[in-house]
């Protein structure tokens, strides 16, 4: 299904009033509040095409109906997310998942919706039916070369899927690890995970990006080949320029300072991009400020200070994206959840006195820079999202239209109950 202008139109005609009078306080009393709007119109986030389906649990699936059963389908899906909210007008894919067959019909399609390609991502953490070798033990840090050569083959291959639908990254997530001590040796792990990297790095086009995801545990539970940012730090490091370190909020240990982790990685100019999501023990796959929204905040931050630092364009340095996972939800409606609750900690840390903060770091007035973060994380900043998504051509409230018009059930209605989305 497609949204007609009208509809977009029609609701935002009723909402008008309530909210232009929420909005007055913006543009009477704050001096940015044009720049923000401005920043956050330009700010994109990628939509997995792996999260418009139902996720899984290991324990189960509950399937939701009118699942896309098809890429052209899930570019449907994201076409109505970006038609709600402007700011879903990128699609990251997964291969094998999701092999485009005809990538110039499937990129004039994506064109139709406003959609880009963002990062493209391989997958060695599972096998493929008639694959020959099976990555059960690993895949780019392998004992045999041969399951190396494969995996990095793999990864050639969606380089190529990726330079014929236009995107200019390659995500690499390993599963690789050990589930056991004295299963494997941690040195030559490392190695043989570097020399398959390396391999990989070296068919990478030259305006490119390499991301190394890292996870601290899961699938394997003993140890992870790239288990945390220092490892991924390394191999970014050692691989050269195009190669950067991918944050995805799950794959911490608990409680570690992500907005310490971020800063970091951004003034060593490793920082590639984003996943985002959250949760409460592990890598849940929550929606994004679901349960840490000062987190999130807080992380934003550092984005946006360091960013500023570099004299770096927030929307365009940095690829921003959502790695959710939904057993209980409508993906499509715990997507919009997710893309607002980025939009507003963007903002949030927009409204961030930076002169000052660094006034009272200066003078070690703790309270004071705690002041100035809180004062901006309590701010209501939901009408500046609104009236960027309405300048932009989106509904003031993408989730109350999306439930208004029933997509859900006209989605059932053209694909049935029973489909099911690829992905895990
Ligand atoms: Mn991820």
């Amino acid at each position: 299904m497609q949204l007609e202008s009208y509809q977009i139109a029609d609701h935002n005609n009723s909402l008008q009033e309530s909210h232009q009078r929420k909005l007055a306080y913006w543009t009477e009393e704050v001096a940015n509040a044009e720049t923000i709007i401005g920043k956050l119109i330009d700010f994109q986030i990628a939509i997995p095409s792996w999260a418009l389906g139902t996720g899984g649990t290991r324990f189960g699936r509950f399937a939701g109906g009118g699942e896309p059963r098809s890429l052209e389908e899930k570019l449907g899906d994201i076409g109505l997310l970006h038609a709600l909210n402007q700011s879903s007008g990128a699609i990251s894919l997964h291969i094998p998942w999701d092999i485009p067959t005809d990538p110039e019909a499937i990129k004039q399609l994506a064109a139709q919706y406003g959609i880009r390609f963002d990062a493209m991502n391989s997958n060695t953490f599972q096998d493929q039916p008639g694959q020959p070798l099976s990555y059960k033990f690993g895949s780019l840090q392998h004992v045999d070369p041969a399951v190396r050569q494969q995996a990095v083959e793999h990864n050639i291959e969606v380089i190529r899927h990726g330079l014929a639908l236009g995107s200019d990254a390659l995500t690499v997530w390993l599963a690789d690890g050990s589930c056991f001590p004295g299963q494997l040796n941690f040195r030559k792990a490392f190695e043989r995970t570097l020399d398959s990297l390396q391999a990989i790095y070296k068919a990478l086009p030259d305006d490119w990006k390499m991301l190394v995801e890292y996870k601290a545990y899961e699938p394997n539970f003993y140890s992870t080949t790239i288990g945390d940012w220092g490892s991924s730090f390394l191999y970014a490091t050692k691989l050269g320029p195009k190669a950067y370190t991918l944050v995805d909020l799950g794959h911490h240990l608990p409680n570690a300072n992500i907005e310490q982790i971020v800063a970091i990685l951004l003034n060593e100019k490793k920082l590639g991009g984003f996943h985002f999501n959250d949760s409460k023990y592990g890598d849940d796959d929550l929606t994004a400020g679901s349960v840490k929204p000062y987190q999130l905040f807080l992380i934003f931050n550092e984005l946006v200070d360091g960013l500023d630092a570099r004299g770096l364009n927030h929307a365009t340095s940095l690829g921003w994206m959502i790695d959710a996972s939904h057993n209980v939800k409508d993906p499509l409606e715990d997507l919009l959840q997710s893309v607002e609750a980025i939009q507003l900690a963007y903002a949030q840390a927009l409204l961030v006195d930076r002169v000052a903060l660094e006034e009272a770091r200066e003078a070690n007035d703790v309270v004071r820079a705690q002041e100035i973060l809180q004062e901006a994380f309590r701010t209501d900043v939901r009408p500046l999202v609104a009236e960027a998504r309405l300048r932009a051509g989106g509904a003031i409230q993408p989730l109350a239209l999306y439930r208004q018009l029933n997509v859900r059930q006209k989605l059932i209605g053209e694909r049935g109950t029973k489909t099911i989305a690829t992905g895990l």
